[in-house]
């Protein structure tokens, strides 16, 4: 058996946050482990699209994905968060909501470099330009986690070499 739980990522944009979060939700649910992936395509457009990307509102973007994963872990369900989470304090808040078996922090770390280069969206171009501005990395801070369970560099493995850290770590912690 397992219980509920939620993995949270944290990075960059570009970093590859939801891909791997997309990959490890796969695997578990390809182990009977159901479960559900929070990230910008379905927070931001919905629950927080009264929200920009000013620290205030960034702050209150976690806040709100936070007491979400919460409410998922009461209801008994294991949850995935992909979002840049880049203040220190506001990850801390959320794992201060969750009980220490309930919470494990996966840092997605890869060079601004290398996010810059893959730039899937053209954010980053459109970043420097000044087209957009407090970009994460450009003109707004990433506080990079201190102590995460988990530190992934997606830079030197493959997606399913992530993966595999991610599942053995769980495991290890019998999360599953
Ligand atoms: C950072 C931005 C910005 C700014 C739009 N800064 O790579 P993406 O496109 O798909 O993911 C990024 C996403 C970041 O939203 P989060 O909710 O994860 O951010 S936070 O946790 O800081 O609240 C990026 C896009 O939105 N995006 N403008 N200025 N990323």
């Amino acid at each position: 058996g397992h219980q509920s739980f939620v993995i949270w990522f944290t990075g960059l944009s570009g970093s590859g946050k939801s891909t791997v979060a997309n990959a490890v939700a796969k695997r578990l649910f390809d182990n009977g482990i159901k479960n559900y992936v929070l990230d910008g395509d379905n927070v931001r457009h919905g629950l927080n699209k009264d929200l920009g990307f000013s620290e205030d509102h960034r702050k209150e973007n976690i806040r709100r994905i936070g007491e979400v994963s919460k409410l998922f872990v009461d209801g008994g369900q294991v949850v995935l968060t992909a979002f840049i989470s880049p203040f220190a304090a506001d990850r801390e808040l959320v794992r201060n909501l969750l009980e220490e078996d309930e919470f494990v922090e996966v840092y997605i770390k890869c060079p601004i470099e290398e996010c810059e280069k893959r730039d899937p969206k053209g954010l980053y171009v459109k970043a420097r330009k000044g087209i957009i501005l407090d970009f994460t990395g450009i003109d707004s801070p990433y506080e990079e986690p201190v102590n995460p369970e988990l530190t992934i560099e997606t830079n030197t493995y493959s997606l399913e070499e992530s993966v595999e850290q991610i599942i053995a770590y769980l495991k290890k912690r019998k999360f599953i």
